[in-house]
């Protein structure tokens, strides 16, 4: 049972201590939001089955702490819907209220924004996961937000069809949180961002009114594309019910690469090589460096596949239709790297076992960067040219004072720069150090401080490094338009200032 006296006494007790989840201090509740009481579990009552309404503190735990157990909150009270009708009725009653309302899918997002703050609401979609069409001649599939992203994957194996979106979290993740968070991942190289394969979106908006966007169309342009301001805005606009999205054939013939590089240099020459020579069955191009490697060989049941380190690791995957003409080009694309001497080592994988060893590689760098203590995490977009200095300006910064370790989907000009200190909590010192001299480099060099992972909890204060004032204005003027009490996922993605 919700108890109002506990819940003031709390949110005194986290006033009082400053927690930071950057280098600025975790912002204050906002007093005007209303705080929940036995009345509105009652009311809830009247919306959803007992099941779907969780207020013990142990069931509540999971849903208030992020994957990465940096971002707590502090809510009372679990809302998990089955329908839309019940995400509009739940919707309709918070603004009335004003009782703030965080929406959660997988909870597996990195920046603190799929967590409460303080005491908001927790809206759940995990019930709300079915499969509701697929079309197999289009390969359009409709979903309901919580559906699994590997659950669509294993539904569309059969039938010959792919998601386009494919990502580490992909077992836990769900289709309305990758929209939300407009996730990338390691497919994006070849099928492009949501904002091209997300056909059609059935979101609610904060007083409850039920938007159907979910469109199957591959083309329409009646007016403003309206499901775009879904796909990204990271549960502030609406809450995201239902998406229909493209999906391409699977391809039946897949090899990937494992190459090491001596440095940057020739990973940048490797990439503009794989893109002209491999062309269209070039489906992902992914780089670690060597303390990357080190860090799954610690943690992970993981042999390394080479005799000897390198300071650069090339992940490359070809997927198409027709194995001679695949391995026939993949072939030729070694050969001459190989006689140019771009690449010092590398194996190649074609069965699925061993495809999946190299993946294992790559895919658990996070897992196993979370296994040391606190991690630091910045996900930028960055042109070619600056993308890897910044890791080696960090490492130079810090010495032996923390693990710095750079990694991610270079082909698409992203850069996941992590770094980790043995011990946890998150210390400011170690923020100070860090921000924002990062973000001001990522700014000079005209990049984004926020590929793919969102802004999240994590970033409102540095947005304007990436955005100018007038579309932070803009997104501010959109957002007090679809939620005028700002009860959807407060103190995130915008700034306050
Ligand atoms: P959550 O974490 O639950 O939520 C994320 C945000 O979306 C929150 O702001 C939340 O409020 C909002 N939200 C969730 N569902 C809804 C909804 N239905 N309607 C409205 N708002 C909603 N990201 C990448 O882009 N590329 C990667 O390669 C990648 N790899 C990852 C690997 C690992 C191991 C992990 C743990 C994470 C990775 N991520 C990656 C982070 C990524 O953002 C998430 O995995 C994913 O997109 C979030 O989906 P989710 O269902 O977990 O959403
Ligand atoms: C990935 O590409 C994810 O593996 C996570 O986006 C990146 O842990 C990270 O920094
Ligand atoms: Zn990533």
């Amino acid at each position: 049972m919700i108890r109002n006296g506990l819940n003031k006494c709390l949110q005194n007790k986290l006033f009082n201590n400053k927690l930071f989840y950057s280098s600025q201090a975790k912002p204050s509740r906002d007093s005007s939001y209303a705080i929940i009481n036995n009345d509105d579990i009652e009311h809830f009552k009247t919306i959803l089955d007992t099941h779907s309404i969780l207020t013990d503190p142990s069931d509540i735990d999971g849903f208030n702490q992020d994957w990465m157990r940096k971002y707590k909150g502090n809510s009372n009270l679990v809302l998990k819907p089955k329908t839309t009708d019940q995400v509009s009725k739940i919707l309709k009653y918070c603004n009335d209220k004003k009782i703030a309302v965080v929406p959660q899918g997988g909870n597996t997002g990195m920046v603190g924004g799929s967590v409460p703050v303080h005491d908001e609401i927790i809206l759940s979609l995990s019930n709300m996961n079915k499969i509701e069409k697929f079309d197999p001649v289009t390969g359009v599939v409709v979903c309901q937000a919580g559906t699994v992203l590997e659950t669509i994957e294993n539904y569309l194996t059969p039938m010959g069809y792919t998601v386009p979106l494919d990502l580490g979290a992909k077992g836990s993740c769900q289709i309305g949180g990758n929209v939300s968070t407009n996730a990338g991942g390691i497919r994006l190289l070849r099928y492009g961002s949501l904002h091209g394969n997300v056909l059609g979106v059935e979101a609610v908006l904060a007083d409850g009114t039920i938007l159907d966007c979910l469109s199957t169309l591959r083309k329409d342009n009646t007016g403003y594309d309206l499901k775009q301001l879904f796909i990204g805005s990271e549960g502030t606009l609406g809450i995201v019910t239902k998406v229909s999205m493209i999906t391409p054939p699977k391809p039946t013939s897949v090899n990937v690469g494992l190459f090491a590089c001596q440095d940057f240099n020739q990973v940048k020459t490797v990439l503009s090589r794989a893109k002209s020579q491999l062309g269209d069955i070039l489906s992902a191009f992914e780089f670690m460096d060597r303390p990357c490697i080190d860090l799954v060989l610690k943690h992970q049941q993981v042999q390394d596949p080479f005799q000897e380190k390198s300071p650069f690791y090339i992940l490359l995957e070809t997927s198409g239709f027709n194995e001679t003409h695949d391995s026939e080009k993949l072939n030729n694309f070694l050969e001459s790297i190989m006689a140019e001497n771009l690449i010092i080592d590398g194996s190649l994988a074609t069965d699925s076992k061993n495809i999946s060893a190299f993946w294992k590689f790559r895919e658990s760098i996070t897992e196993s960067l979370g296994k040391e203590g606190a991690v630091y995490k910045y996900d930028l977009s960055l042109p070619i040219e600056q993308f890897y200095s910044i890791v080696e300006l960090m490492r130079a910064k810090f010495d032996d004072k923390a693990n710095v370790v750079g990694f991610g989907h270079v082909g698409d000009g992203n850069l996941h720069l992590n770094i980790s200190t043995p011990k946890k909590p998150y210390s400011k010192e170690i923020f100070d150090m860090i921000e924002p001299f990062v973000y001001e480099y990522t700014s000079e060099h005209r990049g984004s401080i926020s590929a793919e992972h969102g802004v999240g909890l994590m970033k409102p204060d540095f947005l304007h490094y990436s955005k100018s004032n007038n579309s932070i204005n803009l997104m501010k003027s959109i957002k007090n338009t679809m939620d005028p009490n700002n009860i959807l996922n407060p103190y995130k993605v915008l700034p306050t200032k």
